[in-house]
């Protein structure tokens, strides 16, 4: 019997990431009640192997899948406000949109773009809930036709220390929560991914799902929300998102781990509490609620005092870079978190 597959994919995760940082996060995940050995999932091969249990195949060619992916989006009308434009050059579209985290569709870099190119996004809601004086099921598509999309190239860090450069397009997320008018009580929004085990394969096994509880949930204060960087993103690359980006709406918050960043938003929630949040109770001391990147305070098990950049050239001859206080946006959002113990909000 053929347990493991050797995958032949050139967006191999380990020439991106050092594959000590990829294989601990993996680590984490399968020690929590996945069922089988720990030895038999351990190390890069794991998703494979567990592709090979569930009976799925290799496609012939991944490349495939991102074209795919690239032709179901479409194009977006937006300005290029000056002070988001990031001058760096960004990373390269197909890199950006074939090495994703998106466990819903499966643990592996290389599985969203794979698996959720059927992920029906039409018709899609958003409620708003909680601490607001004006509650409201938002229809996405029509509301998206009267917004003015704005581009921002961000830095994107991943608490994996690789990073990217991303030319997103979207709203500012506070111009959603100021229409639903929070009241004095709400002091922190929470977020909810789509719960949709039909659709998404890593929510119907927890051996695909990396063993985290869905829907998948983030969490900000009110403050962080309503920062002018914070973005509801809708597009990336001039186009809608793709659907391993996160279709059709996402956070974007430059100065967090991308982890913060949550997908395909279904629920936003004003709360007077800090909500839970997903890696956060899948291992506390490792993710916190904050999330800030700081090159100073280290995962327990790797540094993030650098990071591993994929640029232009995409994944090949990438270099490592320090990593910067807040990502690069220490000037924007240092206040919001004057006073606090970075070390302890983490
Ligand atoms: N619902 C959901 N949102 C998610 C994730 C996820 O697994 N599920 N992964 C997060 C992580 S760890 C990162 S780094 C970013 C990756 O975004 P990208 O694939 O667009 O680069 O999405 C974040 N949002
Ligand atoms: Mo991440």
């Amino acid at each position: 019997m053929r347990l493991i597959i050797k995958k032949k994919s050139h967006l191999s995760e380990s020439q991106v990431t050092p594959e000590s940082v990829y294989r601990q996060r993996r680590q984490i995940v399968q020690g929590l009640g996945l069922g089988l050995g720990a030895a038999a999932l351990s190390g890069p091969a794991s998703a494979s192997f567990l592709d090979s249990l569930l009976g799925s195949k290799e496609p012939e060619n991944k490349a495939q899948g991102a074209k795919e992916a690239v032709a179901r989006t479409e194009p977006l009308t937006f300005s290029q406000p000056k002070a988001y434009q990031l001058q760096v050059p960004s990373t390269a579209e197909r890199v950006a949109t074939s090495y994703n985290n998106f466990y819903e569709f499966g643990a592996d870099k290389s599985d969203p773009v794979r698996y959720a190119q059927q992920f029906n996004t039409k018709p899609w809601t958003i409620t708003i809930s909680g601490e607001v004086d004006k509650p409201q099921t938002i229809d996405v598509w029509a509301w998206l036709e009267k917004q003015q999309l704005e581009e921002r190239i961000y830095r994107h860090r991943c608490v994996e220390a690789w990073s990217m450069v991303i030319p997103w397009l979207g709203v500012p997320l506070a111009s959603i929560i100021k229409a639903a008018s929070p009241n004095s009580k709400a002091k922190y929004v929470a977020f909810e991914t789509l719960y949709d085990p039909k659709q998404m394969r890593g929510q119907a096994s927890r051996f695909v799902g990396g063993g985290i509880e869905y829907p998948y949930v983030e969490g900000l204060r009110l403050d962080e929300a309503m920062h002018p960087l914070a973005l509801l993103a809708v597009g990336m690359y001039g186009k809608t998102l793709p659907p391993q980006n996160g279709a059709p709406v996402r956070l974007v918050l430059p100065w967090k781990y991308g982890f913060k960043g949550i997908k395909s938003i279904v629920r936003i929630h004003l709360t007077d509490k800090q909500p839970p949040t997903t890696w956060n109770k899948l291992a506390a001391q490792e993710y916190g609620f904050y999330a800030n990147v700081n090159p100073k305070v280290d995962h327990p098990r790797w540094s993030q005092a650098t990071e591993r950049v994929i640029a232009e050239g995409g994944l090949f001859g990438s270099e490592r870079q320090p990593t910067l206080m807040f990502n690069g946006y220490e000037d924007e959002v240092a206040s919001l978190y004057q006073g606090m113990d970075l070390r302890k909000f983490y």
